[in-house]
């Protein structure tokens, strides 16, 4: 039996160490090195190449790399009866909110206005908001979203939580549906989004709805950037409806060098860093899936494809 790792951005030695240590029993092979394909029972993968998993016909299990599928789901011949796991927290969880406090902070201390004065050479002193007059709010409350709140709640801000079904975080404020979306966007100065990217919420911030946040709010998306709408988000910065952005995620990555967010002095970017699957953490929830498909049980964090999540 073997697994078949194949990913252009993490590097498959860590995770071939692991698998060594915890599961030897299983032969480790990393595309393009396929070997036998009838020996392949698992894809351990981060975005495969379109096709690929449709000529290994013994799959038992496809295992995301990551916490988002949108990536093996864009597959057209995704083989659809294999079952499909992402990583549900494996260390993830940690790190976004780390990155997700991180702006959070920068924007609500004003970072963005300081950056752009420095390029003007400029002193000018603005009295800072106190964090109880801030409004955060955070789109998607699965495992990140939620973490994500749980580390925010203690700094004071006001907190509010945005998502598809109605939920209750203790501490925030909730808005759900699409009823609800937009009294959650006009109460928002700092945005922040943790939601999976499908059907339903593929340019959820387009240009209609980034007009429903209140003048001068922020942005900081660290979810899919097929949430948001490139285009409308230059325009609502250049007209100063918005303050600023921190961008982790973009329509087209590795984001081109042509591409007007590198340059734009209202965009922080980053190169899709802010929650990475580090084999020594993960692979434990890795191979609890594989025992757990092996014996005929529900592994955690299968997909449900129909709903893209
Ligand atoms: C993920 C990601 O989906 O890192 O885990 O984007």
């Amino acid at each position: 039996m073997a697994i078949l790792f194949y990913s252009e951005v993490d590097d498959p030695e860590p995770w071939r160490q692991a698998f060594a240590r915890d599961l030897p029993a299983i032969a480790f092979r990393v595309w393009p090195d396929v070997g036998d394909v009838d020996d392949i029972a698992y894809a351990l993968v981060w975005k495969p190449q379109p096709g690929l998993l449709k000529t290994l016909p013994k799959l038992k299990a496809i295992l995301s790399l990551g916490a988002g599928v949108d990536g093996i789901l864009a597959d057209s011949e995704l083989p659809r009866d294999v079952p499909l796991i992402r990583l549900v927290d494996a260390g993830l969880a940690q790190q976004m909110s780390e990155y997700a406090l991180y702006g959070a902070l920068h924007f609500h201390r004003q970072m963005h206005v300081y950056a752009l004065q420095q390029r003007q050479v400029q002193w000018r002193m603005f009295e800072p908001v106190p964090a109880a007059h801030r409004s955060v709010g955070v789109m998607g409350l699965g495992v990140m979203g939620s973490d994500f709140v749980r580390k925010l709640a203690p700094l004071g801000f006001r907190v509010l939580g945005y998502s598809r079904t109605p939920s209750a975080l203790p501490g925030v404020v909730s808005f759900h549906g699409e009823a609800g979306l937009r009294p959650f966007l006009e109460q928002t100065e700092i945005l922040v989004n943790f939601l999976p990217l499908t059907g339903e919420t593929r340019r959820i911030l387009n240009a209609e709805r980034l007009a429903w946040l209140p003048r001068g709010a922020c942005i900081i998306n660290l979810a899919r950037g097929g949430h948001l709408d490139e285009a409308a988000l230059l325009a609502a910065l250049d007209s100063g409806h918005l303050g600023g952005a921190l961008l982790d995620v973009f329509d087209r990555e590795p984001l081109p060098p042509e591409h007007p967010f590198w340059r734009h002095p209202q965009i922080f970017v980053t190169p899709h860093i802010a929650a990475w699957a580090v084999a020594e953490v993960a692979v434990s929830q890795v191979i609890e899936n594989i025992r757990r498909v092996e014996r005929g049980e529900q592994p955690l964090g299968l997909v449900m494809i129909e709903r893209g999540y």
